[in-house]
């Protein structure tokens, strides 16, 4: 190769610098400082294929300091994926170009995860590392064995999320995840040391990491740091360090230069220093044709690889996995036949547990976990009897210890990588905790599936830090979220179904702690995909009690005693309220008729319902902190029995 290294990253800096520029957004100071480095990675490091950004062996580069994107879309361009072209860099961050101002995994292949959210791309590379070790213990060396790599700014490694994460990666033994650490002491606000003062190195080695580190603007001490790393049984962290901005004569070194444009006359001078006299967005003929060149480094590899695959006998189940088909023949039918044969009364957190027992034993791919409350969350299946390990990687059960954030994100990495179905517990007022991923997993359009239990103030003695409130609520506002709440094991199964047919957005179960009863008899058809449907019907009713989850038996109580003092009321089981809001006009009215006084009844927040009751209808809730004492006692005390919801309706009728 003709052109020097120096020079390849130099093309690096100007495509992000002139990007920027020319969007007048955006931050060129990180591409620009981790250009080097970067440049090694995918030069003699990253096994990769432009061709085939799907290769399922392919090893997985994060972008943590997703402010960095330009890095990334240059990265993607040079060395030959389809997207994005020249004109897509030149529109950077405009719309109909698929260089977002932070990289989107949905706008084009080759970008493993969307990230932004400072710490969080680097908590989802833990889980891909997660991923990759259990498929290889599942499937051998032979066709999976790749590395996750991530490029980390000191955001990333200061927000709250990074001690979770590599708490966990540690822990685990992830040695096949290597960070890159833009080490270069300035964020936003200027010095890191305005308000930083730790020894990263020494947290870093006291979790349980390998840490090394090098001149980022030096190439052969990048090449002995990443070597070292690589011979390392544990997981990494390669602390480079770096100048932001590099290139930029005035400007490098400086926070000015993290997140706006150099300006004409900086750009001017860049181009100066580094001996760049073409236009933007224009590249040299060597230039190109050595990125190109190194886009076909993986190629052999890459072949080698296909034809092992093609020789086994798993084959078709690594590919089924890998596209996150769910097994032939995938049905709850009995399980759910059974329930009818024989009705339980158990939390809907119980009977998830149970529907769990049958789904794992069919879906092998399912990897479950609990941050900290499993035998809570009854999340752990009959035959996950080995957890995921050190010693043991093939587990299918992940302890992620008391890291709700840590754990979705991780979670997310999972699905990202595919291959494995993750889903996770724990109490759903933690939900806060974990909030932003389950919220990326929304974004990133994946099948997370995030089990929610303890869902209300039937969760009783803990008191009102532990019962959800607001959260349902608040969490059916996030876009491409599936959320649910079954009112008993039947809905519960339904829900799951859902969730795992759900394969581009993430499902959460919000699920009772205390025991409900059997209400459904009708198992024609998976019901709870409507959202909502008449679960008990009433000749012209007059009354229409709307619930969910465990209030839903409250209501079925509520619309007999209103039927013994004549007033016929239907009630309308709705597990998730968006589902039913989608539905047809038609379809809607058939559940709600139009005359019919309209109830809601659900143990949190009555904000939200007014989607349902309009003007003049009645929503019954919970719009306070809870309090601690017996579930039934704390219910009672909140109004939420069916002689208090009858005794509201009546008076709402008269
Ligand atoms: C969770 C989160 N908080 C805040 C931000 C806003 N933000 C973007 S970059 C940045 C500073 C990051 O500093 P560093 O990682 O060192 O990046 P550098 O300035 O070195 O490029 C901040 C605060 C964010 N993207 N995510
Ligand atoms: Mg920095």
């Amino acid at each position: 190769m003709s052109v020097s290294e120096k020079r390849l990253a130099d093309t690096i800096r100007v495509l992000a610098m002139d990007a920027v520029q020319a969007a007048n957004s955006g931050h060129p100071g990180m591409p620009m400082g981790m250009a080097d480095v970067a440049t090694v990675l995918f030069k003699d490091y990253l096994k990769f294929d432009p061709a085939a950004p799907k290769w399922a062996d392919r090893d997985r580069f994060v972008l943590s300091a997703g402010h960095g994107s330009m890095l990334l879309y240059a990265l993607l361009h040079l060395t030959g994926y389809e997207q994005p072209t020249m004109k897509d860099i030149a529109n950077f961050r405009q719309i109909g170009s698929p260089c977002a101002g932070h990289p989107e995994n949905f706008e084009m292949p080759g970008i493993e995860a969307t990230t932004g959210p400072l710490g969080q791309g680097l908590a989802m590379a833990v889980g891909m590392a997660m991923a990759e070790r259990h498929l290889n213990a599942t499937f051998g060396d032979e066709i999976v064995d790749h590395r996750t790599w991530v490029v980390a700014g000191d955001g990333c490694l200061m927000e709250g999320i990074n001690h979770e994460a590599i708490g966990l990666a540690g822990h685990l033994g992830l040695g096949k995840l290597k960070v890159l650490w833009d080490n270069n002491k300035i964020t936003i606000d200027g010095a890191v040391s305005l308000s930083s003062s730790e020894d990263v190195l020494a947290r870093y080695a006291a979790t349980g990491w390998h840490v090394v580190s090098c001149d980022g603007h030096d190439f052969a001490d990048i090449r002995r740091a990443l070597d070292e790393a690589i011979a390392d049984p544990r997981p990494s962290l390669i602390a480079c360090a770096t100048k932001i901005g590099e290139g930029a004569p005035n400007l490098a070194g400086t926070n000015k230069v993290h997140g706006s444009a150099l300006g004409a006359a900086e750009v001017a001078a860049t181009r100066v220093n580094l001996g760049w006299d073409l236009p933007p967005f224009e590249l040299p003929d060597d230039i190109r044709a050595a990125w190109l060149e190194i886009g076909e480094g993986s190629k052999a590899t890459h072949a080698a690889w296909e034809d092992r695959l093609a020789s086994r006998d798993d084959k078709a189940e690594f590919e089924r996995r890998m596209a996150g088909v769910l097994p032939a023949g995938f049905s709850l039918k009995s399980y759910i036949e059974s329930l009818i044969a024989e009705p339980k009364k158990i939390a809907t957190r119980k009977a998830s547990e149970l529907a769990l027992d049958v789904i794992n034993v069919q879906i092998p791919e399912m990897m479950g976990g609990s941050a900290d409350l499993t035998g809570s969350n009854l999340t752990k299946s009959k035959d996950q009897n080995v957890a995921f390990s050190k010693a043991d990687y093939s587990g299918r059960y992940v302890y992620y210890g008391i890291r709700e954030f840590g754990m979705a994100a991780a979670m997310n990495g999972l699905a990202l990588h595919g291959g494995v179905i993750p889903y996770g517990g724990t109490f759903l007022v933690f939900s806060d905790y974990a909030r932003n991923a389950i919220r990326m997993a929304a974004i990133q359009e994946i099948r997370s599936i995030f089990v929610m239990t303890h869902d209300s103030i039937g969760q009783g003695e803990d008191g009102p830090t532990h019962q959800p409130i607001e959260h349902v609520m608040s969490l059916r506002m996030i876009p491409n979220l599936e959320v649910f709440r079954p009112c008993d094991a039947i809905e519960t199964a339904e829900c799951w179904e859902l969730a795992l047919q759900k394969t581009d957005g993430p499902t959460l179960l919000a699920l009772t702690r205390q025991n409900v009863s059997q209400l459904r008899t009708d198992i024609s058809e998976n019901f709870s995909a409507k959202g909502g449907y008449t679960l008990v019907a009433a000749q012209t009713p007059k009354v229409v009690i709307v619930a969910t989850g465990s209030e839903v038996e409250l209501a079925v109580g509520a619309a007999k005693l209103l039927g013994e003092q004549g007033i016929a009321a239907s009630v309308v089981s709705m597990p998730n309220l968006n589902r039913f809001l989608a539905q047809d006009a038609a379809y809607q009215a058939s559940v709600l008729p139009a005359g019919a006084l309209r109830v809601t009844v659900e143990a949190g927040t009555t904000f939200g319902w007014q989607s349902i009751i309009g003007h003049d209808g009645l929503s019954i809730g919970v719009d306070t902190f809870g309090l601690s004492a017996p579930g039934e006692v704390v219910y009672e005390h909140f109004g939420l029995t069916a002689p208090s919801i009858t005794a509201r309706i009546v008076e709402a009728l008269a």
